[in-house]
């Protein structure tokens, strides 16, 4: 450890203690000799840290009073400079340009060797993928600082536009967009804005008429418990779930012994709340009703608001996308294999598991005019695919861990995938998830209702 390092260690236990702390613990703290504390107490007294006590008697730093130049350790100067940098790349021009003078003060007092370290820190920040914004984010931010209230013209996701009047307290930032959350006058309740569809912003002169941390604390208590946002931001109060659920816009078409145990599983991981149709083969799944919503009469498929979306994959990507506060779907640079793995799985592996479920053995002619290719080759390359990985696509789960492990889990369940080493791994770090633990209950019980050892009412999820 350098001296300075020590130094800014001893201050930083200093800091911590109110009351004298004797040369042996520091020492003990330190892992140095106490003649070495003894000196060090010197220096840092002879640079102008107010420091009473004798040997003996124990140190103990007078209260309020900051040494200068700033004291921060090597971890604390690396977050300072990551967040800073961040900040300068990803925020709006003000933040942008206060993030650099923020970073030229603090390297302007910092002792050399730290702003050396500071200058030299290896921790980048890459390129964002912001989508463009029309409406500069200093006013939204001015408007929070001041409690004002903002007309916005904003377009919704399938492109219509209204205007309203809000009360904006703060925002969130996600990698692709940033959300102003705020309560909205037209709807009387509190809505989330994706910045980028915010097409007209006018700081309104009137101050709006609640402190912005009391809505805060009222927003942050509608959030659903154990969905990621609830994890994210706070709490909730079981009145506020049971109100929120009211308002849920998602349908979802299954059957529990189907794929639809996928999208199950999608949906719990992504924690929004949403209405499960249960239907059944051969009759409701074949309704005129259910047609018109998929003409192939299979599940799943969702409706989600005005959209319909089928297909087990797409749902699951289409979720992900939808609602990035569940952060399912991977960072940019993961995104090349978050599709191949999907798509491959959706379609390749797919094929070429019911071909061979269903006894068709594919001529080498065939396999090479089928897109599946054979069912060696595909399993050999699933296999490749996730071994040694926790996660398909990047370091984070995501939609495509949701899809691809449905298919291992299950394909090992039911004997269509061989138990391969590779596929066990991948399967165990999944399977015990809690929203897949939720999906399982659910199949588990529709299995014991259709071996008949259970006479309960059909699964409603
Ligand atoms: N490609 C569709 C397949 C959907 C599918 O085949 N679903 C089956 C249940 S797992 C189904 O609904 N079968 C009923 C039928 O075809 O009548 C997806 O991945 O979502």
């Amino acid at each position: 450890m350098s001296r300075t390092t020590r130094l800014f260690d001893l201050m930083q236990i200093l800091r911590r203690h109110r009351r004298p702390i004797s040369a042996a613990v520091l020492a003990q703290e330190l892992e140095v000799s106490l003649r070495t504390v003894y000196r060090d107490i010197g220096a840092l007294k002879s640079i102008g840290a107010e420091i009473e006590g004798e040997p003996g008697l124990g140190y103990v730093l007078k209260p309020g009073l900051m040494l200068p130049p700033l004291m921060f350790s090597e971890e604390e100067i690396e977050a300072l400079t990551l967040g800073l940098k961040w900040v300068g790349r990803r925020a709006d021009d003000g933040l942008s340009r206060a993030a650099g003078e923020a970073l030229a003060k603090v390297a302007a007092v910092l002792p050399g060797e730290l702003r050396h370290k500071m200058e030299v820190s290896m921790l980048w920040v890459g390129p964002g993928w912001e989508r463009p914004q029309t409406v500069d984010l200093q006013l939204l931010r001015r408007a929070i600082r001041s409690e004002n209230k903002l007309r916005i013209v904003y377009r919704d996701r399938k492109g219509e536009r209204s205007t309203r009047v809000v009360w904006p307290f703060a925002i969130t930032f996600f990698e692709s967009t940033r959300l102003l959350i705020a309560w909205c006058e037209l709807r009387q309740a509190f809505r989330n804005f994706r910045t980028d569809r915010i097409e007209v912003a006018e700081r309104l002169g009137e101050r709006y008429p609640r402190w912005r941390h009391q809505l805060a604390e009222e927003w942050l208590s509608t959030m659903l418990p154990g969905t990621v946002s609830g994890r994210a931001y706070a709490v909730v109060t079981p009145q506020r779930m049971q109100e929120r659920s009211m308002h849920q816009d998602i349908v979802f078409y299954t059957n529990p012994l189907s794929r639809g145990a996928i999208v199950h599983w999608m949906l719990e991981e992504i924690g929004v709340p949403y209405h499960t149709e249960t239907l059944e083969f051969g009759t409701s799944m074949k309704s005129p009703e259910y047609l018109a919503i998929n003409p192939m009469g299979k599940v799943p498929a969702i409706r989600h608001g005005d959209h319909v979306i089928t297909e087990a994959a797409a749902i699951c990507a289409y979720l992900a996308e939808t609602f990035p506060e569940a952060g399912l779907q991977p960072a940019p640079e993961a995104r090349s294999d978050y599709y191949r793995w999907l798509f491959f799985v959706a379609g390749p592996v797919e094929m070429a598991l019911s071909l061979k479920a269903s006894g068709f053995e594919l001529t080498p002619e065939h396999e090479m005019q089928m897109g599946c290719g054979g069912y060696t080759a595909a399993v050999e390359t699933l296999a490749k695919a996730v071994a040694g990985r926790k996660y398909i696509a990047g370091d984070t789960f995501t939609a495509a861990d949701v899809y691809v492990g449905s298919h291992i889990g299950w394909g090992m369940e039911f004997g269509t995938l061989d138990k391969r080493p590779e596929f066990e791994a991948y399967w165990a770090g999944l399977k015990d998830r809690p929203a897949h633990r939720r999906t399982e209950e659910v199949v588990a019980a529709a299995m014991a209702r259709q071996s008949g050892t259970d006479e309960a009412q059909p699964a409603k999820s």
